[in-house]
């Protein structure tokens, strides 16, 4: 076995003392391999991030901040630490960051503790328009010690009417402002939303988890530029690190915000994670990065060019991020769960999606949601996107048409093999 991603000793193991789990390991980088991942909040994690994460600092309980610590043994989880912080400020040009965080939703949570009161206001995006689950839906333990407020995205334009978002501001008072989604195509006018936080004297907060790397990398506008309190960011997803969260505050927010990650939220950071942060935090400093940023947004912008030619109806008419909405009921007459599987089936990975005010259920949404850092991990360019687009095309025009998907299948087969997944080149080779 020639592979990167884990160690050759670790893995004769795991094959002789649990073959299940082995096998469905395997079977997942054939799958990752030999598909094309456009889900725009995954993409290809760094070798070096799997070493680490397959590593002994996984062993390691470390309660406490580096320097300040309820056990011993500390002096490489706390350089590890202090590294992460420190490159975090660094890259985000941040006053302090917090690097625990397990993810997302544990992130977000540990910043609404920090800075708010149960009952207090949050004003954030609707899901159904684009926003995420942590931001405050009904179904969250969220929902029941805050009092969240939403705002929306114009019909048929699809845009945020940042005057609209003002008058809800107004007549709700909330002590907390987000700017942040999961499925909008769009930059956030981040001045104008200071603005309103401004005059209603609200906190501002941004989650730009989907857009942690581009915004590293230099290719999106950083909030904190604008004088937010508070950004956060999951390090899974453009950033390409491992799964886990930071945030990023004003020095004013430091002590509430690191009290309420730890004790307050959670017990033992995961140190294992934290290394690989570190490392990932210094690769993003890196000219590559800084392409690999760029060349995201023009993958995604031909992309947006070359489906919009073919006929597809985008919310918001483009993108000027990393993702694209397709309204698939309306451009193609299908819904998103059909687009979904039959684009499954041809090794294009993607979900279906809410559009706004969709008229469909969640489960049988009008759309799709895409996006392209996973393939520009791996180094794929405007050739593959045209490319891409039009097997795309063809699905959409006719999922049932299962010869047709059959001959696209080897189609992206064949245009996988040229862009090995980083880390795992050689894994099915190495292992027949
Ligand atoms: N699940 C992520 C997404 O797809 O947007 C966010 O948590």
């Amino acid at each position: 076995m020639t592979n990167f991603t884990y160690s050759e000793a670790a893995l004769d193991r795991l094959r002789a003392s649990d073959s299940d789990v082995f096998n469905a390991l395997m079977r997942e980088e054939v799958r990752q391999s030999e598909g094309i991942e456009l889900i725009p909040s995954e993409s290809y994690c760094f070798p070096e991030v799997y070493a680490l994460l397959g590593s002994v600092f996984n062993n390691k309980y470390a309660e406490g901040y580096p320097g300040r610590r309820y056990y011993g043994g500390q002096e490489n989880t706390d350089a590890i630490e202090t590294l992460a912080r420190d490159r975090a400020k660094n890259v985000f040009r941040a006053e302090h960051a917090n690097v625990q965080p397990l993810s997302g939703c544990a992130m977000n949570e540990a910043v609404y503790f920090a800075l708010l009161q149960p009952g207090d206001v949050i004003l954030g995006m609707d899901l159904t328009h684009g926003g995420h689950l942590s931001h405050g839906h009904p179904v969250t333990n969220m929902f029941k010690v805050f009092k969240y407020v939403r705002y929306r995205t114009e019909i048929p334009s699809g845009l945020i009417d940042l005057e609209k978002v003002r008058q809800i501001a107004l007549e709700t008072k909330p002590k907390l402002i987000i700017c942040g989604h999961s499925s909008y195509p769009r930059e956030y006018d981040y001045a104008g939303f200071r603005k309103i936080a401004d005059e209603v004297g609200a906190l501002i907060m941004a989650d730009v988890s989907h857009m942690g790397g581009l915004i590293a990398g230099g290719a999106l506008k950083n909030p904190l530029d604008f004088g937010f309190d508070v950004m956060t960011t999951t390090t899974h997803k453009s950033l390409r690190g491992p799964r886990g969260g930071i945030i990023l505050c004003k020095k004013q927010h430091a002590s509430a915000i690191d009290k309420s990650v730890f004790p307050g939220m959670q017990g033992g950071p995961h140190m294992h994670q934290i290394a690989a942060m570190a490392t990932m935090l210094k690769l993003a400093q890196t000219d590559d990065y800084k392409a690999y940023a760029a060349q995201v947004l023009t993958n995604a912008q031909v992309l947006a060019q070359a489906l919009l030619a073919g006929g597809a109806h985008l919310v918001t008419g483009g993108t000027e991020n990393h993702l694209l909405v397709i309204n698939t009921a309306t451009g193609f007459g299908i819904t998103g769960d059909i687009a979904e599987k039959a684009l499954d089936k041809v090794g294009i990975t993607l979900n279906k999606n809410v559009i706004p005010d969709d008229p469909n259920p969640p489960m049988k949404p009008s759309g799709i949601r895409f996006g392209t850092p996973a393939a520009t991990s791996r180094g794929m360019g405007e050739g593959e996107m045209k490319q891409l687009a039009n097997i795309m095309l063809q699905v959409l025009r006719a999922p049932a048409d299962e010869a047709l998907l059959a001959k696209l299948r080897e189609e992206t087969r064949a245009m996988c093999k040229r862009f090995p997944v980083p880390g795992i080149e050689n894994g099915k080779e190495a292992r027949k």
